[in-house]
Parts: C-alpha cells; structure tokens; sequence
C-alpha cells in the first residue's frame, strides 16, 4: 500500500492554528512523525482564504522538503495555485488532484508531461460526483484518454472514486469496489486511491467505521489510501490485512512491528 499521510492539511483545527501563528515547528513534527510511521507522501493542503493559499501552500511545502526527503502530495482544489507552486518542489511527487471539473486536467498534465510526478484524478465533472458506477468509469475513461496525449501513462494515475459516505447511500463501499474492478479491467497498471474518512461521515465510531473500510478497500485492490499514518488503529489494520492478503512473507513485517511496539495495544 502507498501510504498519503494526511495530517499537514488547514481543515485539522491545530494545523489551521499553526499556519495562523507561523508554527514551523508544528509543520516539521508533522511532516517527521508521518515520515517516520511510514508514509511515502506528504499531503500539504492550505485550505486558507484564496488570497493567501499560495503562499501558505509554499510555506508549507518549504519546511516540508527542508526536513523530510519524503515527497509532497500538493493539494489544493485550484490547479492554478499548483501550477504556481510546482517548480518549488525539489523532487516528484503526487499531484492532488484533477478532474473533468473546469478544465483541471488542460491545466496539471502540460506541467507533468516528461516528469515522474504522478496525478489524483477525482472521478467527477462540472455535473458533480456521479451516484453511479458507469459515469465515474467513463469519466476515468476521459481523464485518461486525455493524459495519453501527453505522455502520462495510466500507472501514474491514482483514481480516486470519491466515496460517499455510507450514511448518505449505503452501496458506497460497493459502488467503489465496482469501480475500482471495472477502472483496473480497463487499465491494469491505473491505481485506485481513497480517502479513509469520507465514507464514515455523520455515522458514530467514525474511526471503526474507517479500518473496516481500509481492510474491504485493500481486498477489493486498493493501490494507495490517503489516511493518517500516525494512527495506532489504521497503523494495526494495515500490517494485519496485508498479512492476511499473504503480501508478507512469513508475517514478518507484521511481527516486527508487533516487536517494535508500533501496532496493537500500546504496552508501556
Ligand atoms: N481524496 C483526495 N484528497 C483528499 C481527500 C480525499 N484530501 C483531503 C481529505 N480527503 C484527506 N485528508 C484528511 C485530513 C485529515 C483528516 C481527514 C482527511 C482528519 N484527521 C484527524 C486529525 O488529524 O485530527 C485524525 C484522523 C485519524 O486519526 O484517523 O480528520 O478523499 N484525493
């Protein structure tokens, strides 16, 4: 599993307090827990007032790479602003996101073509998020057809279904497994992402809710999953679930964490 760590992000109240008081302290403790647990990118959202997104995006970004050689995952549903901040970046990394939403894809893949960079690309378009299967694969199908033209090859696109939340429509986790099965027959070297907590939204045990999820996502061939690396619970669900889908070879991973005290209950 390609891990997004997702806490450097302004809707996480003490994030938000921190960009407001300058804290680059704070910025760098996140950015070295999540490394350290394990994450192979970094997402940094501002999710400031346009005015100061960009830089605020920048902000973050430099103590980010000025700490951590792990790379950025720049999101910002403005592609403008990522056209900005993209030559700061020191090394490749993930672009969140596009769409068929106005135009994001005419604006991100000319700034990707000839790089290693990899791009999100939400399944949705200026009609909103489809309730159903058919319409997220067909836009998959655009977002792609569109990326071929300039190079990007589907293995470095992570589609993202856009889950809803179970609350609101309880064949969510199906519609996604049906998506993720159709979008890989279509393309088999695409990957499929996901936001852990969406599909929690409004229903108690929201955490519960998010591990049963990662493990059904990771059996269905979840590719990478934007989630809080920093969390025992998730930290505990994923070393067991790739365990038990025998991607670790004598459980050896999931016994040297067991030893390394990182995942179960905490022993002091
Ligand atoms: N898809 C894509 N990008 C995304 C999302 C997505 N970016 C934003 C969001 N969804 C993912 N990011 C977050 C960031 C923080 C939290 C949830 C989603 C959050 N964090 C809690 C905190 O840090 O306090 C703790 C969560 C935990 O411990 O499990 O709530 O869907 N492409």
């Amino acid at each position: 599993m390609i891990i997004i760590g997702e806490k450097i992000n302004g809707t996480i109240p003490s994030v938000k307090k921190a960009i407001e008081q300058k804290d680059e302290e704070f910025i760098r403790d996140l950015a070295l827990r999540q490394t350290e647990a394990g994450a192979d990118y970094l997402d940094v959202c501002a999710s400031t007032s346009p005015e100061i997104e960009e830089e605020t995006l920048l902000w973050l970004m430099n103590i980010v790479q000025n700490t951590v050689d792990t790379p950025l995952c720049i999101d910002s549903p403005n592609p403008l602003i990522i056209e900005k901040v993209f030559p700061y970046a020191k090394r490749p990394g993930l672009i969140n996101s596009v769409s068929e939403e106005g135009g994001k894809c005419e604006i991100i893949y000319p700034i990707i073509k000839g790089t290693k960079w990899e791009v999100i690309a939400l399944t949705c378009d200026n009609r909103g998020i489809p309730k159903d299967t058919r319409t997220r694969v067909e836009i998959t199908e655009i977002m792609v057809d569109k990326a071929l033209k300039y190079d990007i090859t589907p293995d470095r696109i992570h589609i993202d279904p856009l889950v809803m939340a179970l609350s609101a429509d309880n064949q969510s986790l199906v519609n996604f497994v049906e998506t993720l099965k159709e979008v890989k027959t279509l393309f088999p070297t695409i990957k499929v992402t996901s936001g852990l907590s969406n599909i929690s939204f409004g229903a108690p045990l929201r955490k519960v809710i998010n591990q049963h999820f990662l493990t059904l996502a990771m059996y269905a061939g979840m590719d990478s999953a934007i989630l809080d690396p920093c969390n025992r619970d998730i930290v505990t669900t994923l070393y067991v679930t790739d365990a038990l889908l025998g991607k670790d070879r004598f459980c050896r991973n999931y016994l040297n964490a067991y030893r390394k005290n990182k995942i179960g209950p905490v022993k002091v």
